[in-house]
């Protein structure tokens, strides 16, 4: 009778010793998360299992039970054995030169002398009997452990469990469930299939505190479209077996190095109010970075900060200097009046009616500066308080005398969009060119755009791009229970609430 893919993947398991356990690189919650609640388990089992990962551990990762079993370096799937017969002579020394291509191995009899009837060459027993890929689409992402040894993949049993869409099933054994929210997920029902198996407990809270890191990453923390009710499900199971949520949420999603809070700190105390245009800003120079020991992608989540600190703006920029002579601008458009992409079109970048972005070349900070908070007062002056009638906004010039079309200028596409065809910017009038000063102003060239991975991720997109589009349905039971998981995983003070309330709650619709 043919076995299912779950039972074959637990008898491979089970008749191999030297097991190697390969995260997709660079590593996330999820892959780090299946390969080590693997390690775990297949050492509990009396195997011997190596995990490899070709890029190094985020810094947000580090605290997962067992991170350090990790290396990252692969020294070959097998031996290569050189054996002298020693009948006719004792060996005095053996030592070894490396010249630049080549080893020489150096043996000195103790009397009489060696002969090449007495070396024979052979391969070492291998290294591993079976391969585990875990959260991995395609070789090719295993980094150099699979470009350097491209034949163990073929003379070696390859299991290939994954939840990528594009996975192109090069395993032996492929257990590919493009539904699963994480391969976590998936590997739970096989590792409980696996105690069944050998009659004894192998999942416990440092497992399932692995396992359910592998949902959290990639729903987001449950806030995905990727999150089903069987990702929920399984993530309630995971606390059953002692998952330590709480602290996966602390060191994922609320741990911020100290430089960050610095540049933080820094970037929000310049906050810039224009009350009577509903402007806000801030900026951060290179300096505030220098100043801070803080990255440019410390600054991530600033501008969504700056929102919080802002309820009632209809236009929030963060102005970053890039590099002396670069200055990038966010522009966020939270409440209705302004429209983001027109105002980043009148600098000749763009994006969505909420969030866009432009970056302005050539211009000192300060001047830069200037130079847009001008013109976006210009542009609010007439629309601020007449939003009612406004509800899309128009640049200031609507109908300029002489327009000036930029068309080999893409705008910037911060978020993953595709420019519309014939896109055209009418940037400014002539005439406002001539009277500006600084209307030296290049406008910047199209920016790469990010492609998405396959996965989770393609069901964010899809997501993003349907509630961008309007499409968004009435609430339905899955958004609750999406809300309700967010809200029960990321408040761990609320004990009274249980699973069951949670569940109930979902199904009477609240
Ligand atoms: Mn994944």
């Amino acid at each position: 009778m043919p076995r299912t893919t779950e039972e074959q993947i637990i008898h491979l398991i089970e008749k191999s010793d030297k097991i190697l356990l390969l995260p997709s690189s660079p590593p996330d919650g999820d892959s780090l998360g299946a390969a080590l609640a693997l390690y775990l388990v297949l050492k509990k089992r009396g195997k011997k299992a190596t995990v490899i990962c070709a890029d190094p551990v985020p810094d947000a990762l580090k605290f997962l039970p067992m991170i350090d079993v990790i290396s990252r370096n692969f020294g070959g799937a097998e031996d290569f054995v050189v054996t002298l017969d020693c009948k006719k002579s004792e060996v005095d020394t053996i030592k070894y030169e490396v010249e630049q291509d080549k080893v020489n191995i150096i043996i000195t009899p103790r009397k009489g002398r060696f002969s090449a009837q007495d070396v024979t060459l052979h391969h070492g027993e291998a290294k591993y009997d079976l391969i585990i890929t875990v959260d991995t689409g395609d070789l090719q992402q295993l980094g150099h452990v699979y470009e350097d040894n491209p034949e163990m993949f073929y003379s070696i049993p390859v299991i290939n469990i994954d939840h990528h869409s594009s996975n192109s099933e090069f395993g032996r054994i492929n257990l590919v469930d493009i539904t699963a929210s994480s391969t976590t997920e998936i590997l739970v029902p096989i590792l409980e299939r696996l105690e069944e198996t050998v009659g004894r407990k192998l999942i416990d809270a440092d497992v399932a505190t692995l396992l359910l890191a592998g949902i959290i990453t990639d729903t987001g923390s449950f806030q995905h479209s990727n999150t089903t009710p069987r990702a929920f499900a399984v993530a309630a199971h995971l606390l059953d077996f002692g998952a330590r949520q709480q602290e996966i949420i602390k060191y994922i999603y609320r741990t911020k190095s100290l430089s960050m809070l610095k540049l933080w700190g820094r970037v929000l105390s310049k906050i810039k109010y224009d009350e009577e245009n509903r402007l806000v800003w801030s900026t951060i120079t290179q300096e505030d970075l220098q100043k801070t020991g803080g990255t440019a992608d410390e600054s991530a989540g600033i501008i969504d900060e700056l929102l919080s600190n802002a309820p009632g703006a209809q236009v929030v920029l963060l102005i970053k200097e890039k590099q002396p002579g670069l200055v990038s601008v966010s522009v966020r458009t939270p409440n209705k009046g302004a429209n983001a992409n027109d105002i980043a079109q009148m600098f000749g970048g763009g994006g969505h009616p909420k969030a866009a972005g432009f970056r302005v070349k050539d211009m000192e900070f300060a001047q830069a500066e200037a130079f847009v908070i001008n013109r976006i007062r210009e542009f609010q002056s007439g629309y601020a308080g007449d939003v009612a009638q406004q509800p899309h906004m128009q640049p200031a010039e609507v109908k300029p005398p002489e327009v000036l079309e930029v068309t080999n200028s893409a705008p910037v596409y911060e978020i993953n969009q595709q420019p519309q065809e014939n896109e055209k910017h009418h940037v400014q009038t002539v005439a406002d060119l001539r009277e500006d000063p600084l209307s030296n102003v290049q406008l910047q060239t199209p920016e790469v755009v990010p492609k998405a991975r396959p996965g989770g991720e393609d069901l964010l997109l899809q997501d993003f791009r349907k509630r961008k589009a309007g499409e968004k349905e009435d609430i339905t039971r899955e958004d609750r229970i999406k809300d309700m998981t967010k809200k029960f995983f990321e408040n761990p003070d609320e004990e009274e609430v249980t699973v069951e309330d949670m569940l109930k709650q979902i199904e009477e619709g609240n």
